[in-house]
């Protein structure tokens, strides 16, 4: 393992010596589980340059760095403070770090942040070794914070940018490395690696935040209020600046959760993006059918003018039924029109020579209330997609989403917060037959899903088993 630690030179300053823990599970920056394991975490990058910017200097660690507690026990000792940014899905993680840096460091103090905190406040709240706790966003706290904690109360309300243009270009050094000669062979650091989707070096990278819907399994615009997108330009000379410092550049996810959202900003890159970006890298980002079916025309343009190439849609259900009882706001109609469209424009683009669009399709099985029939419905329309990679997982009931809290609140999650989420097969609610579901994805139950279906899709293979993914 490659040691990548330094003391910065706060500590020999009188500065407080402070450090970030970047989040994740054990030994995924050192020998990872899969690919997006090893994306970096937009928020820790936001934040410690917004801090080294006003001149308060962090080391960095990460979870994900080591193999064992016992080895992140000595790589966070001799610290006077340690910042977290904390997900529902890394908040076992995170308590157990705080636990390990109370007891090498006892007179320290944790400062975690990060949408776990506006979701679940009651759960950090029991634990001791929170000293604080930032609800909501934190580009206007985090400063004054890092300078004096004791000036907060224990729980903060953080502010946020109006707007992501007040946002500064991230510097992608502050991010942590990958911590084996193995993985650092492929990582391209300070890029990120290749997961399918598209070429390596990766550029991860937002255009947006919050989405305007309220699907009820979500929590988007439970935790950030809605702020401005950034400037088309921006990141546009954001993409060109790490292609010529650290490129070239092979593709760019957005990671967006809606990209395909406001229609004027998105004419404005279909107009700049081919011209002023050194190169059109192909991109992964996010839309939903129903407004694909609203502005089918900017939609085609951006797949054949900019080369978004791997379309995330969240299709969630092929069922009426279960797509209302989820408040998606589309109808099974609006999915097979995003994906009839997408499947035409591929073969147009593939006639032409050039690379098709692929579908990353979202859905999830054991939803509450689920029948088979519906379950069949969904797997017959993922099947329907000429090009696909699925995405499929079991409905995790998150809290900060309404169906998350009322199922919470009812006693059927099982969903703890000991295990938010581990294996893409875990199951999540009590009551729902997984069994079923996995002979589902095994395949058995194709004759079902192949009804009505055009003989080019009964065609292809029905075993999804390996399209789960952790939810
Ligand atoms: C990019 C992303 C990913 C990426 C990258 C993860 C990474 N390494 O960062 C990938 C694709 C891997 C991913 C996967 C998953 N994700 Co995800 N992801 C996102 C997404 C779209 C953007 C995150 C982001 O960068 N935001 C922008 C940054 C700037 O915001 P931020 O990190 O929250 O930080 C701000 C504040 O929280 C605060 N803050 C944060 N830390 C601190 C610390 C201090 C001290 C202070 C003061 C403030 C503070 O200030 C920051 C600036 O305002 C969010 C949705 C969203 N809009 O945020 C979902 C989201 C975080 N993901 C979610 C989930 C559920 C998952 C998955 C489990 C599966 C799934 N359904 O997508 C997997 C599991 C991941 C795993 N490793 O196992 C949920 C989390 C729900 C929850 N309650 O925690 C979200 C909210 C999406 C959703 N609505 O369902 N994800
Ligand atoms: S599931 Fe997608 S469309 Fe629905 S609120 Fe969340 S991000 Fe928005």
């Amino acid at each position: 393992m490659l040691n990548f630690f330094h003391k910065s030179k706060s500590a020999s300053s009188g500065e407080p010596r402070r450090l970030w823990l970047d989040m994740g599970d054990l030994g995924d920056l050192v020998n990872p589980a899969g690919p997006h394991e090893q994306w970096q975490d937009h928020g820790l990058g936001l934040l410690r340059t917004l801090m080294h910017q006003a001149g308060l200097m962090t080391d960095i660690a990460s979870t994900r760095a080591v193999t064992s507690w016992r080895q992140l026990r000595s790589q966070i000792k001799d610290y006077d403070m340690v910042f977290m940014n904390v997900r529902s899905y890394t908040y076992p993680g995170a308590r157990k770090s705080a636990e390990i840096f109370k007891e090498v460091n006892p007179n320290g103090i944790v400062i975690a942040g990060g949408m776990h905190a506006t979701v679940a406040l009651d759960e950090m709240e029991a634990i001791p070794y929170f000293d604080h706790i930032v609800q909501g966003p934190g580009e206007q706290t985090i400063v004054d914070l890092a300078r004096d904690p004791s000036a907060f109360p224990r729980v903060v309300l953080g502010q946020g940018a109006k707007s992501m243009a007040d946002w500064p270009m991230i510097d992608r050094t502050l991010w942590p490395k990958p911590a084996s000669k193995h993985l650092a062979k492929t990582f391209n650091w300070p890029l990120e690696p290749e997961c399918g989707w598209g070429p390596g070096p990766v550029v991860t990278l937002l255009t947006s935040r919050v989405c305007p819907w309220q699907c009820v399994f979500c929590n988007e615009n439970s935790y950030i209020p809605n702020m401005g997108r950034r400037p088309v330009d921006a990141v546009i000379d954001e993409l060109n600046y790490l292609d010529s410092h650290y490129g070239p550049v092979g593709s760019v996810v957005i990671h967006d959760s809606m990209f395909f959202q406001n229609p004027s900003w998105l004419r404005e890159w279909i107009e700049k993006y081919p011209t002023k970006a050194r190169k059109a890298w192909s991109y992964w980002a996010a839309g939903r059918s129903d407004t694909v079916r609203q502005w089918p025309d900017l939609f085609e343009a951006l797949l054949k003018e900019t080369n978004w190439d791997t379309i995330s849609i969240g299709f969630e259900s092929g069922s009426d039924r279960i797509l209302r009882l989820l408040n998606k706001e589309c109808t099974e109609e609006d999915n097979y029109f995003a994906i009839d469209l997408i499947n035409r424009v591929g073969d147009e683009l593939e006639r032409q020579g050039r690379k098709p669009p692929v579908i990353w399709a979202n859905v999830m099985l054991g939803i509450p209330g689920e029948t088979p029939e519906d379950a069949f419905k969904t797997m017959r329309m993922v099947k329907s997609m000429r090009r696909v990679l699925p995405s499929i997982s079991f409905y995790a009931p998150y809290p900060g989403s309404a169906l998350g809290y009322q199922l919470i609140a009812e006693g059927k999650s099982m969903m703890s917060k000991e295990n938010y989420h581990r294996y893409p097969d875990d199951e999540k609610v009590k009551g729902i037959d997984y069994q079923f579901y996995r002979e589902l994805l095994a395949g058995k139950y194709d004759d079902e899903v192949n009804r009505g279906l055009d003989r080019e899709f009964i065609d292809k293979p029905g075993v999804f088993s390996g399209a789960l993914i952790k939810a």
